[in-house]
């Protein structure tokens, strides 16, 4: 029975020696940087999604690992590559749903606005407490004379109603 901690410990120096290995130029250590170097950073993008999967395995479920014999060997396997590819798969099929989500939402959205006429819209919550703040601003220049403002308020609401109303119904 292997000890957990050593596999912990493979898992997470495994993962970060592969990270290493992607974010450096010389990524075979050759002293060059070539095409061959460009060629391991494409196939260490593809085996991310394996290769996270099973060292992470290592990391925090090591009976896991014990039991499908996950070891420096398994990273870049074939069977890496499968989990890879249903990873990446995984990750296209999320990203087209959400932007399918999102071209629907805007779509909505648009249509709403249309159907509301975007200034009118945007105008009325400022005309209907119009007479209110100015019945405020009246209060404060004549002392006392709130109620008859409010009052005046009240009545350009209603004039503003039947306004509205009229012009609904046209
Ligand atoms: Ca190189």
């Amino acid at each position: 029975m292997p000890n957990e901690e050593l596999i912990q410990a493979q898992g997470e120096a495994l993962w970060n020696a592969n990270l290493n290995m992607l974010a450096a130029a010389d990524r075979n250590l050759d002293g060059i940087q070539t095409i061959t170097d460009t060629g391991m950073l494409i196939k260490g993008i593809f085996f991310l999604p394996g290769d996270f999967l099973f060292t992470h395995l290592m990391m925090y479920v090591p009976s896991l690992a014990v039991y499908f014999e996950l070891d420096a060997g398994s990273l870049y396997s074939g069977w890496a590559g499968f989990w890879s590819a249903l990873g990446w798969m995984g990750v296209a099929g999320t990203t087209v749903a959400v932007l399918s989500a999102l071209a629907i939402v805007s779509i909505k959205v648009g249509e709403f606005m249309k159907s509301l006429r975007l200034l009118e819209a945007l105008s009325l919550p400022v005309l209907v407490l119009l007479p209110f703040i100015l019945s405020i601003a009246v209060d404060r220049w004549m002392h006392g004379a709130l109620d008859t403002a409010l009052i005046l308020a009240v009545l350009a609401e209603i004039a503003f109603v039947l306004f509205y109303w009229g012009k609904l119904r046209r």
